[in-house]
């Protein structure tokens, strides 16, 4: 397979805002240093005040904190500076295509070797005839992502995209991890940059942030050996922002990692968007142990949610948006974390095959209705905006919908 150089899509714009990228300036009323009951936090509160920018130790003190309110005071008033009482979410439809893997990451339950029991793949009409529901259903983005894929060739995915973009010219294509984005420049021997403009030529919108899992060799050796590191995932991602694509960003905690490991993740994402801007949100994955090789782990608590969504808000000062992923963190604690620092609460997601919790639905029908995310969004005291993937307003009538 060969790609036309000559018509490359580079960004002719600055893929973010000075607006997007900057600290904002907090409004000193959403802080009251003198009801800061923990003393580590209130030199925080002042740098946050002077706009400067945490530091490791900073982000340690917010970690080691019991002063849960005052770290809620602290990332909701860079929340309420940056997006005021707006809480996002969006109508997508989430398409995990195959599980078939050639990894075998021990935090992860969704991956089978070919003929294992469980093992599927999706045939392209499948994935049309799931995108032509999510359509018919409002629905703005595909979130397209799957296993490494040992035979299908990269044109399958190209193609996929090429019909999937003539079919729905206005779903927005959110698709393939970074992971993959390596894996495809193996199969098909092009470098990163060339699939990157491959897939855009096809129609690829943007990237999702899977795939970082910890930013550690450590981690990375103990709990997914095989897979790109994290050189390579920011790289692939820095290539994505230079060609002028969007992208997001994702930390799995909870497992083995510890939370200095965390904070350097968090400081690895800081430094790339200042060289290189173009992530959009971070998602804090929390690590669902059901079924993995780490089942004997207790995964996160509730408290250990919150705070790694908090401190995600303050230390990325130069990320505009933060996302609980309710799959993970469950729906009830995402609305609560709209006071601590999250202003996105993703979407409606439909089926969602990569982690399935035992008990609730059980299985991979995991889906939100809108009426549902706005209700919890309000009750929290929060004014519900739908987006698109780019973040812009959608607005709705009767015969469809469209960007503001
Ligand atoms: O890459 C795998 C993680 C990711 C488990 O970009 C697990 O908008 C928890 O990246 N427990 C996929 N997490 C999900 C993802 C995502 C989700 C929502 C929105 C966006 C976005 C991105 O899920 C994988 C991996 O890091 N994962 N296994 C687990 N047991």
């Amino acid at each position: 397979m060969t790609t036309s150089l000559a018509a490359e899509p580079f960004a002719t714009a600055p893929l973010m805002s000075a607006a997007e990228l900057q600290s904002p300036a907090l409004d000193p009323a959403t802080i009251s240093i003198a009801d800061i009951r923990d003393p580590a936090l209130r030199p925080i509160a002042i740098k946050l005040l002077a706009r400067e920018r945490l530091s490791a130790t900073d982000g340690m003190a917010l970690f080691e904190t019991r002063d849960l309110h005052s770290l809620g005071m602290l990332a909701g008033s860079v929340r309420l500076a940056r997006h005021g009482r707006n809480a996002f979410y969006n109508i997508n439809r989430h398409i995990n295509y195959s599980n078939i893997c050639a990894l075998s990451c021990k935090f992860c339950e969704f991956h089978r070797k070919r003929g294992e029991e469980g093992a599927y793949e999706y045939s392209a009409e499948k994935i049309f005839e799931m995108a032509d529901q999510a359509a018919l259903a409002g629905a703005t983005e595909l979130h397209i992502v799957g296993g490494l894929h040992p035979w299908l060739p990269f044109n399958w995915y190209t193609d996929l995209l090429t019909h999937l973009r003539r079919r729905h010219p206005k779903l927005h294509l959110k698709c393939f991890t970074a992971i993959e984005i390596d894996h495809f420049s193996r199969i098909a021997r092009l470098s990163v940059k060339e699939v990157l403009i491959a897939l855009k030529q096809a129609g690829l919108g943007s990237m999702p942030g899977g795939g970082a899992e910890v930013f550690d060799d450590r981690v990375h050796d103990e709990v997914f050996k095989g897979k790109l590191r994290s050189d390579g995932w920011l790289d692939i991602h820095r290539t994505a922002h230079e060609l002028g694509l969007r992208t997001n960003a994702t930390i799995l905690y909870g497992h083995i990692e510890t939370r200095r490991e965390r904070i350097e993740h968090l400081i690895k994402l800081r430094e790339l968007q200042d060289a290189a801007p173009g992530f959009q949100c971070i998602i804090p994955l929390s690590f669902v142990p059901d079924g993995s090789e780490l089942a004997h782990l207790p995964g996160p608590t509730g408290l250990e949610d919150i705070k790694m969504l908090a401190v995600s808000r303050l230390m990325l000062d130069n990320f505009p948006h933060v996302k609980a992923f309710w799959i993970m963190q469950t729906m009830k604690l995402s609305q609560v974390s709209l006071n601590f620092g999250v202003d996105d609460l993703d979407g409606t997601v439909v089926w969602y095959d990569i982690t399935k919790r035992e008990g609730g639905l059980g299985n991979r029908h995991q889906e939100q209705t809108v009426d549902n995310i706005r209700r919890l969004i309000v009750e929290a005291g929060y004014l519900p905006v739908e987006r698109d993937t780019l973040y812009r307003r959608v607005e709705r009538n009767p015969t469809g919908w469209h960007i503001a």
